[in-house]
């Protein structure tokens, strides 16, 4: 649809080999998960690679990142090392903060990522604060914050968004809107019906656009994220998205019908970014090298990650946290 986006084909390309290595790492990690080689749960963004890695790649690589609790996509897509990633997952010693924080609390200050967060709606006043730390030093840098449609209704978001206009901070507030907030419709939880909506009340632009189309994003999120970087003023991105996997490890998904799951797969950003290739003149074959070697490496994370020392916390594994 927007494969007439100014785009270069080898950006494009680099934003597919990155969705793939988000969409393989969960899916080595769900393997794990099986074999109980993770301790508590984790909330995977498997369907919603598009949101993480088209932002981001609209953005500097040194603006700040602040994600939520399903940030492995955020991680990945600002260019963490996955063998870190996963070995923080895992609870290792070599993992970004020493097997200490797992999913939801993992942070590269050196690679201006924030943090993940368990608190719904938790990152967003830390962004406006990183934001109002970024003006004051009078820095180029903006901040880009993700978080869901659930945290959307949090108090936070509503005194976030009101300060950081009022005050013209430099953040991007990043809505994946994936249609629930672990159970919960959108439609019966957001008066507004989305997200967008409630920016004009915060005297900020806003847009919206299919969080499953790579370059779409990469569109709405640019001309935003100039907005926000010529010191204008903070902005809102809301992105329609889908999470395929349950809410967290515990999820039988009785909220959601299957039909509805399978129409949205049927929209799989993965599919849609290797059929732009097609349309942009790059072979099957060169899609499957890019497939193969990103497997390859998802082979060997998971090799070196499993073979670290582990951290010097109590690592007891199958807690259970929803
Ligand atoms: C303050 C707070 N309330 C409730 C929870 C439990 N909780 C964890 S994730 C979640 C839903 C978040 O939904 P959304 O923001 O849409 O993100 P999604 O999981 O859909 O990515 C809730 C209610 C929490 N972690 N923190
Ligand atoms: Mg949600």
């Amino acid at each position: 649809m927007l494969n007439d986006s100014a785009c270069p084909t080898p950006e494009l390309t680099e934003c597919f080999r990155k969705m793939l290595l988000i969409r393989y790492f969960e899916e080595a990690l769900s393997d794990l998960f099986s074999r109980n080689m993770v301790g508590g749960t984790s909330h995977f963004c498997i369907g919603q690679e598009a949101c993480a890695v088209g932002v981001v790649s609209a953005g500097q690589p040194d603006d700040v990142i602040v994600s939520n609790h399903r940030g492995h996509g955020h991680l990945l897509a600002r260019g963490l090392d996955p063998m870190r990633v996963m070995a923080e997952l895992l609870g290792r010693k070599t993992g970004y903060c020493g097997g200490r924080g797992g999913s939801q609390h993992m942070c590269a200050m050196d690679l201006a990522f924030l943090g993940t967060n368990g608190i719904t709606g938790g990152g967003i006043p830390i962004a406006t604060g990183a934001a109002f730390a970024l003006k004051y030093q009078e820095r180029p840098q903006i901040v880009i914050a993700f978080f869901g449609d659930g945290a959307s209704n949090q108090g936070t978001f509503h005194e976030s968004l009101n300060m950081a206009s009022l005050w013209k901070l430099p953040v991007l507030y990043v809505c994946e809107n994936n249609l629930y907030g672990m159970s919960i419709s959108v439609s019966s939880s957001v008066a507004s019906g989305t997200v967008a909506a409630r920016a004009p009340a915060y005297n900020m632009p806003a847009s919206s656009c299919d969080g499953m189309d790579i370059l779409a994003v990469r569109d709405h999120a640019a001309p935003l994220i100039e907005h926000v970087r010529s010191g204008a003023g903070p902005a809102l991105l809301e992105l329609h998205t889908y999470r395929y996997c349950g809410h967290s490890k515990n999820d039988a998904r009785l909220y959601r019908t299957r039909e509805e799951e399978a129409e949205w797969h049927s929209r799989d950003c993965l599919d849609q970014a290797a059929n732009l290739l097609r349309e942009r003149g790059i072979s099957q074959a060169e899609i499957d090298a890019i497939k193969q070697a990103v497997n390859v490496d998802i082979e060997r994370i998971v090799d070196e990650a499993s073979q670290q020392p582990y951290g010097d916390q109590d690592h007891a594994l199958g807690g259970v946290y929803a």
